[in-house]
C-alpha cells in the first residue's frame, strides 16, 4: 500500500472534475486501498480521489470511531434527498478550518462497490454529510464554497496563519 499526497487549498487541481470509472478492475481497487490507507493515516472520515490528484469518481469513507465501517463508493449518484441539516465540517484539503454547512438531512445513494456491483443505500447524519461533502469534491467544489464571502475570507486567513506557523 502507498500513502498518497493530499492536495491542499488553493491548489487548482482541487477544482478539476472527476470522470466516471468505466471498469472496476485491480488498478481501481489499488487506488481504493491506497485512499483508505491515506484517509486513516490523516485521521479523516472521508476522502475523494480528486484530493489525491486522481480524476476519477471514487470516494472512501469511514465514519466509525474505530475504523470498523469502511465504505467505498464508485460513480456515486444521489437519487433522492430529504430535509436539511446544519453541521460543522472540516476538510483534509483545508486543515484547521471548521465551518457550518447546510446539507440534505437524508439521502439515497446509488453507486458501484469495489467489486463493480451496483448497490443502493440510505444515509443520514454524519454519513449523509460526508457523502455530500465528498461528492462535491468530485465536481471541484469545496465546503468553503457553501459559505458566505465573509466566512470564506475568514477561513482563508485562518489557513494562511496556520501555514505560516508550520514554517517557523
Ligand atoms: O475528515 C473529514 N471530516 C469531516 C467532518 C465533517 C464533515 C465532513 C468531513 S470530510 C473530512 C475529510 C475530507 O476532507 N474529505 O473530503
Ligand atoms: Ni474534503
Amino acid at each position: 500500500m502507498t500513502l498518497l499526497n493530499v492536495l491542499q487549498f488553493p491548489d487548482s487541481k482541487l477544482r478539476k472534475k472527476a470522470d466516471p470509472v468505466s471498469v472496476v478492475d485491480d488498478s481501481v481497487r489499488k487506488i481504493v486501498d491506497d485512499m483508505f490507507e491515506t484517509m486513516y493515516h490523516q485521521g479523516g472520515v472521508g476522502l475523494a480521489a480528486i484530493q489525491v490528484n486522481i480524476q476519477k469518481r471514487i470516494i472512501v469513507m469511514d465514519v466509525s470511531e474505530n475504523h470498523s465501517a469502511p465504505l467505498c463508493v464508485i460513480n456515486p449518484e444521489i437519487i433522492s434527498r430529504e430535509g436539511i441539516q446544519h453541521e460543522a465540517e472540516g476538510c483534509l484539503s483545508f486543515p484547521g478550518v471548521y465551518e457550518t454547512v447546510e446539507r440534505a438531512a437524508k439521502i439515497r445513494l446509488k453507486a458501484l462497490d469495489r467489486q463493480g456491483e451496483t448497490f443502493e443505500m440510505d444515509a443520514e447524519g454524519i454519513l449523509a454529510i460526508c457523502i455530500q461533502h465528498e461528492m462535491d469534491h468530485l465536481q471541484g467544489i469545496l465546503f468553503v464554497d457553501h459559505l458566505s464571502r465573509l466566512k470564506q475570507e475568514r477561513a482563508q486567513k485562518k489557513l494562511q496563519k496556520l501555514k505560516r506557523r508550520e514554517l517557523t
